[in-house]
């Protein structure tokens, strides 16, 4: 298999090797990880950056003599690892107080509690050398329709976020802010819930420009969508700040499976995307390719670097297959006649109007119905070649 280096830009969550697979129904698997490890082990493996909640890193509780010793260790295992911090992230959703949400708790308290935990971080964040700052809003959300005020709680999301903005611009930090969009759980439904809602979303905040979001292939699978799909269309909009990466077989619960394992296809695709940038061009993605998954519950310690290894190791292998289906001459000639190159051409002529399409008759009143009827696409060719290409087969 290839093996992951820094160019890669390989980067995982503390909270993900570091879950102790405490679940719904049980208890944790494995001990305690320390940030210092995991910085260790991943540099080791290949890996190129660590990202972390407040508290995966400093444990709650911690007295600021304890939290200083923390940061100053992890530091110096950055240091002696060159192990970066591409993006650093909140915990709002573990600690009771976010029962009904950090940003749009119905409880004004608990909402100014939420926003200085933030900056508190963002200070933290910014002296590591964070780009990013991601904002997964697990908890802002409800179960009972009737008590939530969906408009008066994105008024105060906004709110949060164009405040939190505010700061990391007047504090000279230079962060872009990236919201990642879940459907559904730990909340019944969650506000954002999918790549659209949150575009939509950052177009009515004041600092628009500075966020953008952060995917994760398994949350939009839960809501049966297309994460290439999606992820194509942040880039689209100039959007795709950050990425989480992982496996998910439909819509279920979030399995936070390795990358690839679940939908490998789609996966296959995505890689493509990221990768290639897509048969057209525009927009590409240069950040961090992170992972954001969860070791077995079943695995010890070994299981663990094994499926963080895979996660690397499988996103290499569909960029070589992806590589070689890009360059292979039969697929190029397929896309080709399947209108995929032309599609980048525009509708309308340079300069062409509504009235002179209107005045086309080869447009409308002679075109051909009966021949765009019944042409075939040969995007069955297509898929069979992707396949074949995916399987190693060609
Ligand atoms: C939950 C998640 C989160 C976010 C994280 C920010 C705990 O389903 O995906 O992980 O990714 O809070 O990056
Ligand atoms: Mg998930
Ligand atoms: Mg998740
Ligand atoms: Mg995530």
């Amino acid at each position: 298999a290839p093996v992951p280096t820094r160019e890669d830009k390989f980067s995982f969550g503390l909270w993900t090797v570091g879950w102790q697979a405490r679940d719904l129904f049980g208890e944790a698997t494995r001990p305690v990880m320390a940030g210092v490890e995991a910085v260790h082990k991943l540099a080791e493996l290949g890996a190129y950056g660590i990202t972390f909640h407040d508290d995966d890193l400093v444990p709650p509780g911690s007295t600021s003599a304890e939290r200083d010793t923390i940061i100053s260790e992890f530091k110096a295992a950055l240091a002696e690892t060159g192990l970066a911090v591409p993006m650093v992230t909140t915990n709002l959703f573990g600690d009771p107080v976010f029962k009904d949400g950090g940003f749009t708790s119905n409880d004004r308290a608990v909402r100014r509690y939420a926003l200085r935990k933030v900056m508190r971080n963002m200070d933290l964040a910014a002296e590591l050398g964070a780009e990013i700052y991601v904002f997964w809003g697990g908890r802002e959300g409800s179960e009972v329709d009737f008590a939530k005020d969906v408009r008066s709680a994105l008024d105060r999301y906004r709110e949060g976020i164009d405040m939190l903005a505010q700061y990391s611009i007047d504090k000279g930090y230079g962060m872009r802010f990236a919201i990642e969009p879940k459907p559904n759980e730990p909340r019944g439904d969650i506000l954002l819930p999918s790549i659209g809602h949150a575009l939509a979303f950052i177009n009515e905040c004041e600092h628009a420009d500075m966020i953008g979001i952060n995917p994760e292939t398994g949350h939009e699978q839960m809501a049966s969508l297309n994460y290439t799909h999606g992820i194509a269309q942040a880039l689209w909009a100039g959007k795709l700040f950050h990425i989480d990466l992982n496996g998910q077989k439909g819509p279920r619960y979030d399995q936070d499976m390795v990358f690839g394992y679940g939908d490998l296809l789609q996966a296959f695709s995505t890689v493509d995307l990221l990768e290639n940038g897509g048969p057209n061009g525009g927009p590409t993605y240069d950040g961090d390719r992170h992972f954001d998954y969860k070791p077995l519950r079943t695995e010890s310690i070994e299981g663990v670097w094994e499926s963080a290894l895979a996660n690397m190791e499988l996103y290499l292998s569909l960029k070589e297959r992806s590589q070689s289906f890009r360059a292979d001459p039969e697929v190029q000639e397929a896309l080709e006649a399947s209108g995929v190159y032309a599609l980048a051409e525009p509708t309308l002529n340079e300069g062409e109007t509504y009235q002179d399409l209107l005045d086309d008759r080869s447009t409308f009143e002679d075109y051909d119905l009966e021949a765009g009827r019944t042409r075939g696409y040969g995007f069955a060719r297509i898929q069979r070649l992707a396949l074949e290409h995916l399987l190693g087969v060609r």
